[in-house]
């Protein structure tokens, strides 16, 4: 019989306000070990303590299971934040997303892109061309859930992942989630920074660049952060946040991992392939 496969999903908040989330897919003998597992993380959290932890634990339909390949890596370095959000929107124009979209996203992540001008629980949802806000509801966003690796590609991707010092949690799991997000034919390009105080690594993630990795897009201590996806103007949205929220997608497979190098020349080497 196959392994039953659970969706498992975390959101802890204090005074409603967003502190830290997570969302997996584990076969049924890990289940428990990760609910284990998030409750410490939840009641860790650099953000602050939690007044409430809530978990959904949901048996996953696996005859609409996808399985695929995980983004190439690439470290882009840059000398100063300001460098770093000029380079992100270099990228995502590279993508097909307009300096307006790509600018009011930075902006709109900068400032805080919840009503009270913290981070948002999920994703904004942007039009690529216009770049106006999308998403339903400005604090929740879009929760991208049902994403894992398969077990023979956990060990693997750690192992790789170390090679580079880069085998940490928001890694793997940044990773896991712009893979699924590069995978829907509306989504142009993603953009991320994290907004824990001490994590000021984000990337730039499209399915041509693969997942561009950028340290220092924003000051340490800061915890204003989060996520834009770029949707092609015209995208149909019900379907679009159905497909990112309900489609279990596990990675049985992972892109090359490239060494670290400077952001500007790497822009400069795309844009005159690009023509
Ligand atoms: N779906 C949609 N948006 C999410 C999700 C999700 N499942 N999880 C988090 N977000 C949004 C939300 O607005 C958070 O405030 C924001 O992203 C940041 O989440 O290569 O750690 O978990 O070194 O703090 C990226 C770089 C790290 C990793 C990202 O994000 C690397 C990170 P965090
Ligand atoms: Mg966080």
């Amino acid at each position: 019989m196959k392994t039953q496969l659970y969706s498992v999903r975390m959101h802890a908040s204090s005074n409603g306000e967003h502190l830290s989330g997570a969302e997996t897919l584990v076969p049924e003998n890990r289940l428990e070990a990760e609910l284990v597992a998030l409750l410490q993380r939840a009641r860790q959290h650099p953000r602050g303590e939690a007044e409430q932890i809530r978990f959904a634990v949901d048996l996953v339909d696996q005859q609409d299971l996808v399985s695929a390949c995980l983004p190439e890596l690439r470290t882009l370095q840059v000398a100063s934040v300001d460098q770093g959000r000029e380079l992100a929107q270099s990228l995502l124009q590279l993508t097909g997303v307009t300096a307006t979209a790509a600018q009011t996203a930075v902006a709109c992540l900068a400032s805080g892109a919840s009503t009270s001008g913290q981070s948002m629980r999920g994703a904004m949802l942007v039009d690529a061309g216009n770049g106006a806000r999308l998403e339903a509801d400005h604090d929740r966003g879009v929760r991208v859930s049902r994403i894992g690796l398969e077990e023979s590609c956990r060990g693997e991707l750690a192992r790789q992942l170390e090679v580079f010092g880069l085998n940490n949690p928001h890694v793997r799991e940044a990773l896991v989630l712009a893979g699924k997000v590069s995978l829907h034919p509306d989504i142009l390009a993603e953009l991320c920074w994290s907004d824990d105080p001490d994590y000021t690594t984000g990337y730039v993630c499209s399915p041509e660049l693969g997942y561009l990795r950028i340290p220092g897009l924003k000051p340490v201590g800061e915890t204003r952060g989060g996520r834009a996806f770029f949707l092609r103007p015209g995208t149909e949205l019900k379907a679009l946040v159905d497909w990112l929220e309900q489609t279990p997608v596990l990675f049985d497979r992972i892109g090359c991992l490239h060494s670290a190098e400077d952001g500007r020349s790497y822009a400069a080497r795309l844009a005159t392939a690009a023509g």
